[in-house]
């Protein structure tokens, strides 16, 4: 051997991984288990950067947690049901099984060839009958539990796809997969009732905190959206033939029923057809054609004019008997709170742009402080005190809501109540490649559920690309043969429920699967989720934070409630990785500044991509491939490898013997790489990897020499460090070292306190962002000391000067900064 070259070690290591499968937990109870998870793939094409990204990251963690002595499952499966097959086998005139399955073939061979430590054993995919009869199981859990039912109403529909979609998959107005403006239709869809959990799923997040990254528990609160305000009834008097009825609005501010000066209802919702007298019914009818192109959030911008159409009639307030108009605008939407509000220009700016365009009248009831809205067209929606508001005058505006919903309460016309953003989650797709929903139609029975014993119902095998193209109903409504069926309750004639599942049904239980993957009784063996789940580490991109993730965890919920799991979080901790961008932006087809992975792979080989990817930045920052070396890579990898073989001395020589200073690094190294890797910064631990590559190399050349057995000690180290990103190189090093191998079972060198000399940095300590003194600490100093040490600096004390301190962050043992009162 007379150098390092990737393509050997590819070609010796990675069939001996296979033929000793080394990555297999052994799942015996011997060590302690960690369950490491990347979001699984969808089989579009071949792997490509982002992919390798990711991937790398999550391998880093289960190969850590293995070296630890963990016993760790680390799996992988395909996501493989979905629109994009079924669009390339229209195509192709093709069944969707035959590019989903060629896909998923040259993507295990691609994750094959870049090492990662997956236990092949497990491998699944959604769209194999055995997966998808226990996601129609699942349905069945859902609809016995009266979770899963059917309704019609307005639903978003993508003109192109033919099919409709989630709230969640709608993104700035249109579909999240082609980016067709999405349009509502009235149509009979199945939901799950997912806002049954929208409290737990609220609450649940407090124990993810510091586990997942805050942006994405953010984005489910958000998205949950849980506001606490009133229902306050409005008597809508008579006018011409249209009797007096009553309307509740949603407030969030009960406060200010004194300000409310109009009143409006959804354009769209059925109360405004309801509502509008005959004089003004024309007006309207034009109106609703206009908003019917408009999606939620266009209707919501804030920089567009105001419109609406007054429906001839008058509100009556509860409290104040004021009699104030009704009008219809776009700016309500028919789907949240009731669909009708009462509006108070002075303290909503929605409501005083209504009412500056239409010239309605502006009364402030709380006395902000600021200057009246009427005249500066600004609302004001701060604290302060109430104003022109009979029995609420002088109460500050807490005080002032609390007593407006027990005025309402006692007048019986309102009360307290909590809404939310989220809506159920709308699940049937009227789309062929899919799980088909488990229910039969029966005339005499209505809905029946398909008995288990018959799971599960499998998609048809005789249709092809023609048959599939979208017509607006699902595909095999038009396969007589599929959907004919006996009734499994009174035997007669019965039709297929013809809809399939959304695939982020698939994925919302898929992790759990893993720990039984073969299990022909049961979605998974109870046992061995309790011995492996929840999942430990979850690794993927951010695009999910929303749906996959807020799915996965309303169906874990169900399934605890079940008495099926005794855990209700299906992913302990979350890590998103960044993007791989090329020249600052994302590859695009577009741009042209696509990179491909597999001649990146050809060219420099699988741990120089590897390396390169996790050396750029930490995790979830983005890679840019235009800023990075890959070569530069391969030459390091080059370097660590050639230490290997140049050791002289033999293997379990004692390295108390050797050249301490020597020791003192490699021994630095490895404890603060354990603390680095707990903390998610895998790119430091490379770059300290090769801090110690050249450590070595320099003792070996001009220090105490290849024999002295503290060198044995530090190429060990590098090649257990390595191991961790360059599986390749790191494998044949430990073997050249005279190991058996494989490197991953190696234990984690065990560090000798004794040779960590206290190494001191400066930490600079700032208030307001200004630098105020500057402490020579430990580097290892904890985060808690740090800010006391801060706190009582003296240029801190000087600069505060007795001002409170309202918050401190402290990044050790480098920085803190003082944030006072
Ligand atoms: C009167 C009021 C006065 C309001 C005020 C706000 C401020 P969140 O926090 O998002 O839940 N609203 C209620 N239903 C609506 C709908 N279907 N479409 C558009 N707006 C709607 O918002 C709740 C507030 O948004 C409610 O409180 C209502 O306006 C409005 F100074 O009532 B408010
Ligand atoms: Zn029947």
């Amino acid at each position: 051997p007379t150098g390092w070259d990737f393509a050997t070690l590819e070609a010796t290591w990675g069939p001996w991984w296979e033929e000793h499968d080394v990555f297999a937990p052994v799942d015996d109870g011997s060590r302690e288990r960690r369950y490491v998870a990347d979001m699984f793939p969808y089989p579009s094409g071949d792997l490509h950067m982002g992919h390798a990204e990711a991937f790398a990251m999550g391998d880093v963690v289960a190969r850590y947690w293995r070296l630890r002595g963990y016993d760790v499952l680390h799996p992988i499966g395909w996501d493989s049901f979905g629109l994009p097959a079924e669009n390339a086998a229209i195509a192709r005139n093709a069944h969707p099984a035959e590019w989903t399955y060629a896909n998923i073939a040259t993507q295990a061979a691609s994750f094959k060839r870049y090492g990662l430590s997956l236990d092949w054993s497990r491998r699944l995919h959604t769209s194999d009958p055995e997966y998808y009869r226990w996601t129609q199981w699942l349905f069945l859990q859902l609809y016995r539990r009266g979770l899963a039912y059917r309704k019609n109403s307005p639903v978003n529909w993508c003109p192109k796809d033919q099919t409709v979609l989630a709230n969640e998959q709608v993104v700035n107005g249109a579909c999240e997969r082609c980016g067709t403006p999405v349009t509502k239709k009235a149509l009979n869809q199945w939901y799950f009732r997912i806002t049954d959990y929208a409290d737990r799923l609220l609450d649940d997040m407090d124990a993810l905190a510091g586990h997942w990254p805050e942006r994405v528990l953010a984005m489910q609160r958000n998205w949950i959206g849980r506001s606490t305000g009133a229902h306050v009834d409005f008597v809508i008097e008579a006018a011409g033939s249209a009797p007096e009825r009553k309307v509740t609005v949603f407030t969030t501010r009960p406060d200010t029923l004194y300000g409310a000066t109009f009143f409006v209802v959804a354009a769209d919702a059925d109360l405004a057809t309801e509502l509008v007298t005959d004089e003004h019914a024309q007006m309207l009818t034009a109106y609703r054609e206009e908003v019917k192109h408009l999606s939620d959030i266009e209707r919501q911008a804030t920089d567009r004019t105001k419109t609406g159409v007054f429906l001839g009639r008058y509100a009556v307030n509860p409290l104040s008997g004021e009699r104030i108009p009704v009008w219809a605008a776009d700016y309500v939407l028919a789907d949240y709170g009731t669909g009708a509000i009462m509006a108070v220009p002075a303290h909503d700016q929605r409501d005083l742009d209504f009412a500056r365009t239409f010239d309605l009248p502006v009364r402030a009831v709380v006395d902000t402080g600021d200057e009246d809205p009427a005249v500066t067209g600004i609302a004001t929606a701060g604290d302060g005190t109430l104003i022109n508001s009979g029995p609420l005058d002088g109460l500050a505006k807490a005080e002032a809501i609390a007593r407006a919903v027990e005025l309402v309460g006692e007048a019986g016309t309102g009360e307290a109540t909590v809404n939310y953003r989220l809506r159920d989650w709308l699940l049937s797709r009227q789309r062929f490649w899919g799980a088909p929903i488990p229910i039969i139609h029966c005339e005499t029975c209505g809905e029946v559920p398909v008995p288990d014993e018959a799971l599960p119902v499998r998609l048809p095998d005789d249709m092809r690309g023609a048959d599939l193209a979208p017509q607006g109903q699902s595909p095999l409504a038009s396969n007589e043969a599929w959907v004919r069926v006996d009734c499994p309750a009174c035997g007669g004639e019965a039709r297929r429920d013809t809809d399939t599942m959304d695939t982020f049904v698939d994925s919302s239980w898929y992790v759990l699967r893993y720990t039984s993957p073969h299990d022909t009784e049961a979605a998974f063996d109870p046992e061995a989720v309790r011995r492996w789940a929840p999942v430990d580490q979850y690794v993927g991109g951010v695009e999910h934070a929303i749906l996959h993730l807020l799915y996965s965890r309303f169906i874990t919920k169900v399934l605890h409630d079940e008495g099926l799991l005794d855990f209700t979080e299906p992913f302990t901790a979350l890590l998103n990785q960044g993007q791989v961008l090329n020249g600052g932006r994302a590859m695009s087809k577009s741009l042209g500044n696509g990179v491909d992975l597999g001649q990146q792979l050809d060219r420099y080989g699988v741990d120089a991509i590897r390396l390169t990817m996790v050396f750029a930045s930490p995790p979830e920052d983005d890679v840019d491939w235009a800023d990075v070396s890959p070569a530069g890579s391969a030459k390091f990898l080059a370097r660590a490898w050639r230490l290997a073989s140049d050791v002289a001395s033999p293997v379990g020589a004692d390295p108390a013997a050797g050249d301490r200073a020597l020791r003192a690094v490699t021994h630095r190294t490895v404890a603060d790489a354990a603390a680095l890797l707990d903390d998610h910064k895998f790119n430091v631990v490379v770059a300290r990897t090769m801090e110690l590559v050249n450590a070595t190399r320099k003792a070996i050349d001009a220090g105490p020499g290849a024999g002295d057995p503290a060198v044995r000690e530090a190429a060990e180290a590098v090649a257990i460090l390595l191991s961790l990103v360059g599986p390749y190189t790191a494998e044949d090093m430990w073997h050249r070292l005279g190991h058996d191998g494989p490197v991953n079972q190696a234990a984690w060198p065990t560090v000798d306190e004794s040779l960590l000399v206290q190494q001191t940095v400066t930490a600079v300590v700032q208030v307001a962002g200004k630098v105020r003194d500057r402490l020579e600490v430990p580097v290892d100093i904890g985060e808690d000391e740090l800010r006391e040490r801060a706190l009582a600096a003296d240029g801190v004390t000087r600069s505060l000067d007795g001002r409170g301190v309202r918050t401190v962050i402290v990044r050790a043992p480098k920085l803190v900064n003082i944030v006072p009162a």
